[in-house]
């Protein structure tokens, strides 16, 4: 699969405020900073199509994207980062809600959890993972950042992810186009 082009759709404070699109949509989860906005910036080789930022926890909203290809068209949903202790404990409640709501009532093809290879899986990590599990919801995981380790590394943190969360785990990094094809051809398969 090859990507044509992408658009920005919508931001929304929550699940009731986005349209239905009626197209394969997958959410984006994981901690605030791991790079998941730079990781659609990447795929859809368009620098500032969602916003990064050094300042972890800014975006508070789902940010949607439709992403046109040679074959189906999909959304990626790009999903306020979790465990931010910047905020209020009642914001972060609050937020906690609406991103299961999403979650839960939404029609994804799957979530993908992202995990940055410079760090150990962290608790709320594998708390959501254990929330998803318990939700039957499907989840791939990406390890961002690989251009901070070395390739056996990226190899064996692969290995555990997929030991430790059951679920399929793919390399990816914002500094090196290389991963890109493996991770449009696993969603290509997801799609179907
Ligand atoms: N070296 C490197 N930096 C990255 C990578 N992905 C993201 N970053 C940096 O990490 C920071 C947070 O990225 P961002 O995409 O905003 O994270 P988000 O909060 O998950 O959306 C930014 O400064 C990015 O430039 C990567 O693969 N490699
Ligand atoms: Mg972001």
């Amino acid at each position: 699969m090859k990507i044509k082009s992408a658009k920005f759709l919508i931001s929304s404070p929550n699940l009731k405020l986005c349209p239905e699109l009626n197209l394969p949509e997958f959410a984006l989860l994981g901690r605030s900073n791991v790079g998941k906005s730079t990781f659609i910036n990447t795929l859809c080789n368009q620098l500032k199509l969602a916003k990064t930022s050094n300042t972890p926890g800014k975006t508070r909203l789902i940010n949607l994207f439709e992403i046109t290809t040679d074959s189906k068209p999909f959304i990626l949903a790009d999903l306020p980062g979790y465990g931010y202790a910047k905020v209020s404990k009642s914001e972060q409640d609050s937020w906690q809600k609406n991103l299961e709501q999403y979650l839960l009532k939404r029609k994804l093809v799957s979530t993908i959890q992202f995990i940055d290879a410079r760090h150990e899986i962290q608790k709320n990590d594998i708390l959501m993972q254990e929330w998803l599990k318990f939700n039957n919801i499907p989840c791939l995981n990406i390890l961002t950042k690989c251009d901070y380790i070395s390739r056996n590394e990226v190899a064996s943190k692969l290995a555990k992810i997929e030991k430790e969360f059951q679920n399929k785990a793919l390399a990816f990094s914002s500094k090196n186009r290389i991963y890109v094809d493996g991770v449009l051809s696993h969603l290509s398969s997801l799609i179907g």
